[in-house]
């Protein structure tokens, strides 16, 4: 089953918008596999970021997602990392469709308040960089079980 890594960021922590946000890929109907609530080194975020590391916003993306906690998720589900992006919106939250997280909630491209794999192989590379193996559990929602 595909998996995906999500993070909201320091701001979505700060303006009380996790609920809101889990939420959202609960009611879509993905799986939460594993969960923390950390606020990342610099190192972590570096590696993280590894590939804007030539982009002059680099230095400032790195100390504003060290800057506080952040609630790391990985999901499960059929075409999560395509869709989890949708849900999320475009990077500029100006130009994000309302009824996507950053359109709905966000206004500025520096401060987007959740980051989400863009592909496979990113998905594979960032759920391994964030938690370790036995940190992740794979399981299957019974629903039916709680109302009858
Ligand atoms: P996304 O988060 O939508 O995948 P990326 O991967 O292009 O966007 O960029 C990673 C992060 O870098 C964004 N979430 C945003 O916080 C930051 N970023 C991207 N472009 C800019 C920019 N022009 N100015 C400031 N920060 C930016």
């Amino acid at each position: 089953m595909e998996r995906t890594f999500l993070a909201i960021k320091p701001d979505g922590v700060q303006r009380g918008l996790v609920g809101e946000i889990i939420g959202r890929f609960e009611t879509k109907g993905f799986t939460l596999v594993g969960l923390k609530f950390l606020k990342p080194s610099r190192e972590l975020a570096e590696a993280h970021y590894d590939v804007h590391r030539e982009r002059p916003f680099f230095a400032g993306l790195v100390e504003f997602i060290t800057s506080g906690p952040v609630v790391a998720m990985v999901w499960e589900g059929d075409g999560v990392i395509a869709s989890a992006r949708k849900i999320i919106g475009a990077t500029n939250p100006l130009n994000a469709e309302p009824g996507t997280i950053r359109g709905d909630l966000g206004v500025n491209i520096g401060r987007n308040i959740i980051h989400g794999s863009d592909a496979p192989e990113t998905a594979q590379n960032e759920v391994s960089l964030w938690f370790k193996e036995d940190e992740l559990v794979g399981w299957q929602p019974d629903i039916m079980r709680w109302l009858h």
